[in-house]
């Protein structure tokens, strides 16, 4: 228990950990059920190249989506790259800057150019009346992004799209498991991309899952995800598919994906119980009357509030041991090469990039650990002025 400024590690206090408490922990699933399919797979001697494993977790992934057809890569950037690609999408990207800097690179990677349009501060995600002023001849696409698992502004992404003839895709990677009104993400736009990297609320080690209803668009990203075998239509091809192993460890991070949502709602229910009513503290919430997988327990500090400024909290928990993430700080706008080629000025994208810290939560975080982290994080704003001073801030 840190009673005051000299219980923190930063000042000589013990760490409040003896090991690292991380954010993004990996849900793995039952450990005897992914050795039998790496074993079943072993067995079968068929290891990638659209394997019965990669089938199963397409499908299961599409059922989730409530979409017809998913297509399994190895990376959600990559599943992003294939997505643009396919489409033949050309010259200006209408996106975000508030998000993990992939969703840029995948465009600008593509040759296009990222046109970085502020966000709605309620939500986080792109503002539709910003992104309707940034339409110009150039723009081939709007790529949303539901950030947090928080949906984008569907209905009016939509109707944008349908009046300038544009494509729209969304980046979900964040977004497993959650809804807006009611629909799943996953099933909006053309097409939308999930994540299952390690850190993600499923994994398959490394992979992505491209979700759509068009199945004409998913046997062409078939075919390009396997260098463009199968269908002469598509162009140059490349290999972005998901191998039986990844699969194996997808099936296996599905079946605890009910589990690690409760425990992460849990986990989020008890860090607003504990950090309400600190000034300058804010947790970003989810919409009640939505589904969400509660992935992320996302802070804001507002150093005019608490005296604190978020970086040394960051520091003052790293301390103790607790590796919280500024996601996403800076924003993609204020990254290279970006802030060189594309210097921009965003507001409320800078604002909130400014304030967020992602906390330590997922099954492996317990409630103990969420209550020494709130313990700590008590202290540190209730004496701001005197820890920045301290610490030469
Ligand atoms: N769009 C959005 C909105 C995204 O957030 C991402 C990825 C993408 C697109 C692209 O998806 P992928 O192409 O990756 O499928 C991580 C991940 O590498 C990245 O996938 C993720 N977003 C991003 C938010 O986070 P880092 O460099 O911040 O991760 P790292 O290594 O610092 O780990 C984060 C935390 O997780 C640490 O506290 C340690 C912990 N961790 C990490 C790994 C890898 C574990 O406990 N176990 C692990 O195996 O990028």
């Amino acid at each position: 228990m840190k009673r005051g400024v000299h219980d923190l590690a930063l000042f000589g206090g013990d760490a409040a950990f003896l090991q690292p408490l991380y954010m993004g922990r990996p849900n793995t699933g039952d450990r005897k059920r992914l050795l039998d399919r790496l074993e079943w797979a072993l067995d079968n001697r068929w290891l990638t190249n659209g394997g019965p494993l990669v089938r199963e977790f397409e499908q299961r992934i599409a059922d989730l989506a409530g979409v017809r057809n998913c297509v399994a890569t190895c990376n959600a950037t990559a599943g992003l790259q294939l997505l643009l690609r396919e489409a033949e999408v050309t010259g200006e990207v209408i996106m975000p800057s508030m998000t993990f800097v992939a969703t840029a690179h995948a465009v600008r990677w593509l040759g296009l150019r990222p046109v970085f349009c502020d966000i709605d501060p309620d939500t986080g995600c792109l503002d539709p009346k910003l992104v309707e002023a940034a339409v110009t001849p150039r723009t081939g696409a709007i790529l949303g992004v539901h950030l947090w698992g928080r949906p984008s502004p569907v209905d009016e992404l939509a109707a944008i799209a349908a009046e300038h003839g544009l494509k729209l895709f969304y980046d979900a990677a964040h977004a497993l498991g959650c809804t807006s009104r009611q629909r799943r993400l996953g099933s909006f736009g053309d097409a939308e991309v999930f994540s299952f990297h390690a850190t993600k609320v499923v994994n398959s080690f490394e992979g992505g899952g491209i979700v759509t209803d068009d199945d004409t668009r998913a046997e062409r990203l078939r075919a390009l995800h396997n260098f463009g075998l199968g269908h002469d239509g598509v162009g140059a091809g490349i290999n972005a598919k998901m191998s039986e192993a990844s699969a194996a460890m997808g099936l296996t991070s599905l079946e605890g994906f009910a589990d690690a949502v409760a425990s992460n709602r849990a986990n989020y229910e008890l860090y607003r119980q504990e950090l309400s009513g600190l000034p300058g503290v804010r947790l970003i919430d989810y919409d009640p009357a939505e589904r969400n997988n509660y992935h992320y327990v996302i802070a804001q500090i507002d150093a005019g509030i608490t005296g604190l400024h978020r970086d040394l909290l960051l520091t003052l928990l790293r301390a103790e041991n607790v590796v919280a993430q500024p996601y996403f700080s800076p924003g993609c706008h204020q990254r290279e090469p970006y802030r060189t080629e594309y210097p921009v000025s965003l507001p409320h994208t800078e604002h909130l990039a400014e304030q967020v810290i992602a906390l330590p939560t997922g099954p492996a975080v317990s409630r103990e650990d969420i209550r020494r982290v709130c313990d700590i994080i008590r202290v540190a704003t209730a004496h701001g002025p005197r820890i920045t001073a301290q610490a030469g801030a």
